[in-house]
């Protein structure tokens, strides 16, 4: 095996930096929100493993069965030189698409990225040993503003999977959208993957599960900023809420403080002030009308070739050509 290489377009230093201005920012606004990327410590990562396998969570589930199903399929249309995983990971689901785009022969690159450096080094590690003969190129960065930083190499297609598109507000998804077409040459590919709009009494649940799970998660962003940023949050203080908007079409996530509270973040020199009840705003997890997300993906210059869904229309992947 060819040992991976790992580009570092993030540092630690550059995270904490970003931490910092974000933390300002949704801190002190009003309504006070925080961006649901800083979920994503060892611990995060670890919660968010767990709720990909509750049984209320189904979008993990679904989304990996309407992959066995169709990712020959993908793999006959695709054939790509290199394949790019936006926000990769573990890697897990991507085992399905690589030994897909492998058996079809052209496939001599994959290049995952993603904001966590370790989850990306193991990930990279593994895949390299398992697909002998696969360049692996690992790149460290925030999805939203590095795209330029990817490497080529023949035809690509970049995979956005998992439905964490619908964790950017439509002005950022068009930005974001505009952004990967923008360095695709035309005929190149993007295979994206979508939560669709169903019923809230299925959807709710699945962001706020019956063990908790989901909430000990939201409350996890709160010990990320009390250890990176010596903040002192009472997690336990803050209750989760998962809000269904049917006019926005997406899940808020919502921590509420249960009684008043002054919190101090050291390394800020600010402090912040919660009335009994006040809402901080942690995440929005955008569902669509797949009528709509072809809308966006070709005001972002995409031709939306092919859809696919599970029977019970609750996810969807698309394959759009630039
Ligand atoms: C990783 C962004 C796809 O929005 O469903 C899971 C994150 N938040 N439960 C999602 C999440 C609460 C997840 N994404």
């Amino acid at each position: 095996m060819t040992a991976p290489t790992l580009d570092i377009h993030l540092t630690d230093a550059d995270l904490t930096a970003a931490l910092r201005d974000d933390a300002r920012t949704g801190l002190t606004a009003s309504p006070k929100w925080l961006p649901p990327k800083w979920f994503y410590d060892a611990r995060g990562s670890e919660l968010f493993e767990m709720i990909t396998e509750l049984p209320e969570y189904y979008p993990t589930r679904t989304e990996r069965a309407l992959l066995e199903r169709v990712v020959g399929e993908i793999a006959r249309l695709a054939r790509v030189d290199a394949l790019v995983e936006l926000g990769a990971g573990s890697a897990a689901k991507t085992r399905l698409l690589l030994s897909a785009l492998t058996a079809g022969g052209s496939l001599k690159t994959y290049v995952p990225q993603d904001v966590s450096s370790s989850a990306l080094h193991d990930a990279a590690e593994q895949i390299a040993a398992e697909f002998p003969g696969l360049a692996v190129r690992g790149v460290v960065s925030d999805f939203t503003d590095t795209l330029r930083n990817l490497p080529g190499g023949g035809r690509r297609m970049i995979a956005f999977l998992g439905g964490t598109i619908g964790n950017l507000v439509p002005a950022e998804r068009a930005e974001f959208l505009a952004g990967i077409r923008d360095v695709l040459e035309p005929g190149e590919l993007l295979l994206l993957g979508a939560g669709l709009v169903i019923d809230p009494n299925v959807l709710v649940p699945a962001y706020d599960d019956a063990a908790g799970v989901t909430a000990e998660f939201n409350r996890n962003v709160l010990h990320v900023l009390n250890t990176r940023l010596g903040a002192d949050f009472r997690p336990e203080r803050f209750e989760h809420v998962a809000v269904w908007d049917p006019e926005r079409l997406w899940i808020e996530m919502r921590l509420v403080a249960t009684e008043e509270m002054t919190v101090h973040l050291r390394e800020l020199d600010l402090t912040v002030h919660f009335a009994a009840g006040e809402q901080l705003r942690t995440e929005i997890s955008a569902k669509f009308h797949l009528d709509g997300l072809a809308k966006e993906l070709a005001a972002a210059g995409f031709a939306t070739d092919h859809v696919w869904t599970d029977p019970d229309h609750r996810f969807a992947l698309l394959l759009a050509r630039a």
